[in-house]
């Protein structure tokens, strides 16, 4: 359950950069408008949904399938996957990508200061998430929007056991077109293909990554990626902080036509560029310890 439109209303009161929506029954979304961008924050989640620098298209990409109901992954945005990545490592019935997706977070605050706009989420366990994962924790989502978008996840072990995480801040970025953009930042970086999952061998990329099938890896890299954006004359850049992971996928023809919310030929405007702690990256959190994953994403000249 999810706080109020009353509550939110009040935290975010005379701050004339925030409005409360509810674009599903119980599902509040906060509309932020700064002097150089805007964008959309679900509480579901603390999922970030749109954002965009002033009249550019949108940054991220949202299937128009997506379905906004408690409880379920939405498609598109920065999904936050948390306290593991993918299928849970012992337990196949648990749900993919952890909880932290699909729980309300509690909005702390709305804070603006110039042109930056700040929202602080924040997610604690309950008897549903201990079924799941019998630690305690807490979760702070702090969301900047300004001339670019900040994600940052600080994970807290607020028990007494020592246990590991894994996570990604699972970017849907919206392209004009998958057979027109090139992805570097990669090159000459080790990565374990998803899709032979057979072996956690690792494979060397050579060139700058195009898209040209299905492409689900994690890439053992600490580096930024730029993609280059042909269709719509831009690059994007995914700088990240606190990650040694960089998971990219894309789900191409056939997958895209198995996923119910996504439009068949949903895999040519999106590809996901994921700051992650994945693969052999698996932060240890003991008692009392934290650990922060951050994602950068703005808008440089395709150059
Ligand atoms: O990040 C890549 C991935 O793990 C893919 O294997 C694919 O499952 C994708 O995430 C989407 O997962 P979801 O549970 O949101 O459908």
């Amino acid at each position: 359950m999810s706080q109020s439109i009353e509550d939110l209303t009040t935290l975010l009161k005379g701050k004339p950069e925030f409005a409360v929506t509810e674009p599903e029954p119980g599902f509040p979304v906060i509309e932020v408008t700064t002097p150089v961008s805007a964008g959309t924050v679900a509480l579901h989640g603390a999922q970030v949904l749109t954002w965009a620098p002033t009249e550019h298209p949108p940054v991220l990409y949202v299937s128009p399938k997506a379905k906004m109901v408690p409880g379920q992954p939405v498609r598109g945005g920065v999904p936050i996957c948390w306290p593991w990545f993918s299928a849970h490592p012992e337990d196949p019935s648990k749900p993919s990508h952890g909880f932290a997706r699909t729980r309300f977070w509690e909005l702390l605050s709305g804070d603006v200061d110039g042109k930056v706009v700040t929202l602080v989420f924040r997610l604690v366990p309950d008897e549903e998430t201990k079924a799941l994962f019998p630690h305690d924790f807490e979760l702070t989502a702090t969301i900047r929007m300004a001339d670019k978008l900040r994600i940052g996840l600080k994970m807290r072990n607020t028990g007494d056991d020592v246990y590991k995480v894994s996570s990604a801040l699972h970017t849907y970025l919206s392209v004009g077109h998958i057979d027109r953009i090139q992805l570097e930042g990669v090159k000459g970086s080790h990565y374990i293909d998803q899709l032979t999952s057979a072996e956690e061998e690792d494979v060397y990329q050579e060139k700058n990554l195009q898209i040209k099938g299905e492409v689900d890896r994690i890439y053992k890299s600490m580096s930024s990626v730029l993609i280059r954006d042909l269709d719509r004359h831009r690059s994007v850049f995914v700088d990240k902080a606190g990650s040694r992971s960089t998971v990219i996928w894309n789900p191409w023809k056939d997958k895209s036509k198995s996923i119910k919310d996504l439009p068949d030929k949903g895999y040519q405007e999106f590809v996901c560029v994921e700051a992650a702690n994945a693969g052999t990256d698996k932060p240890t959190l003991s008692p009392g310890s934290s650990h922060t994953i951050q994602t950068v994403i703005g808008l440089r000249p395709l150059g």
